[in-house]
């Protein structure tokens, strides 16, 4: 919240009066782009879509290390006629952003080189690309119009790009028919509904929408990148990388993790990126009495901010 915080007079009154009385730096103004603003959507489907996943963004809070979880059913995953738990099941999908990269991070069953021996026409069922729609537009109208980003992550799928990493101008299309998939959100629905599954959230979940949601046409599979123009290549993330970087690695019960990272400069220098100011103050040796001191003013600037 406060980095969407003008800074202030009174903000800058105050702090002038406290720094000076107990040796407090003087706040410093810094503007940053950020990609990842409110209600943005990003999601992905198997190649079958017998799971998805889609998070808003701002629908939960960002925690501490700047990660945002978006929780699917851990029941909803299709295998033939078996519902829930299967290697096809996605368990959530998280996004962080830093001054420079977009970080993404999923947790599910199906590894990243997806499931061999099935009745695709390749033998494989694996993923299909991830979508980020800055547009405010629904899924369909947004790939329509040639707007939506994609990430081609999984090098064995059949996206209809060839390279792995991050696309602009991109439109979607399926590849169900060919992944003995479904032919609609709809009918996954439907058969997930038609042939039940047991244990908790026992029902079709696209993560932060629900499986029914008019975010997506339901009558559709897009899953797959269909064309687009190749912006910048993507750096898987590690263990390690991750814990790092603030994940919650036990959240979620799925056996892989599939991480990347990318720069965002690509979709900032499209005009996709807003521009958010931030105060940053750097108290002196005085500690702990001097955060307390931020603390006061900036909760006397935000209640003085509300009232009005
Ligand atoms: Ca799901
Ligand atoms: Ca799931
Ligand atoms: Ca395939």
């Amino acid at each position: 919240m406060l980095k969407k915080l003008p800074l202030n007079a009174k903000l800058i009154t105050y702090t002038t009066a406290f720094g000076l009385l107990f040796g407090i730096a003087q706040p410093a103004e810094a503007s940053t782009l950020t990609a990842l603003n409110q209600g943005i959507v990003i999601d992905t489907f198997t190649e079958c879509i017998n799971d998805g996943v889609a998070l808003v963004i701002g629908q939960n809070p960002t925690d501490q290390y700047g990660w945002q979880y978006a929780i699917d059913s851990a029941n909803d995953g299709v295998n033939g006629l078996q519902v829930g738990g299967n290697v096809y099941e996605i368990y959530s999908l998280a996004l962080k952003e830093t001054d420079d990269d977009i970080f993404v991070a999923l947790n599910a069953n199906m590894p990243l080189t997806g499931v061999n021996g099935t009745a695709a026409d390749d033998g494989n069922i694996g993923w299909g690309d991830l979508f980020f729609n800055f547009s405010g537009k629904d899924f369909s109208t947004a790939s329509n119009e040639n707007s939506l980003f994609g990430v081609r992550f999984a090098g064995t799928n059949d996206s209809l790009v060839s390279n792995i990493g991050l696309y602009g101008d991109v439109t979607a299309t399926s590849t169900t028919a060919i992944n003995s998939g479904f032919s609609s959100i709809e009918a996954y629905n439907q058969h997930v509904a038609t042939y039940g599954c047991t244990g908790a959230d026992c029902q079709p979940s696209l993560g932060d929408l629900a499986a029914n949601s008019n975010y997506f046409n339901q009558s559709q599979s897009l899953n797959a990148i269909a064309s687009g123009t190749f912006l910048t290549g993507i750096s898987f993330l590690s263990t390690a990388d991750l814990s790092a970087a603030g994940y919650r690695l036990n959240q979620s019960s799925g056996q892989h993790t599939i991480a990347f990272k990318f720069s965002k400069s690509s979709i900032c220098d499209r005009g996709f990126c807003q521009t958010s100011q931030t105060t940053e103050s750097v108290p002196e040796p005085s500690g702990i009495l001097g955060l307390g001191v931020i603390s006061l003013i900036l909760t006397t600037s935000l209640r003085h901010q509300y009232r009005r």
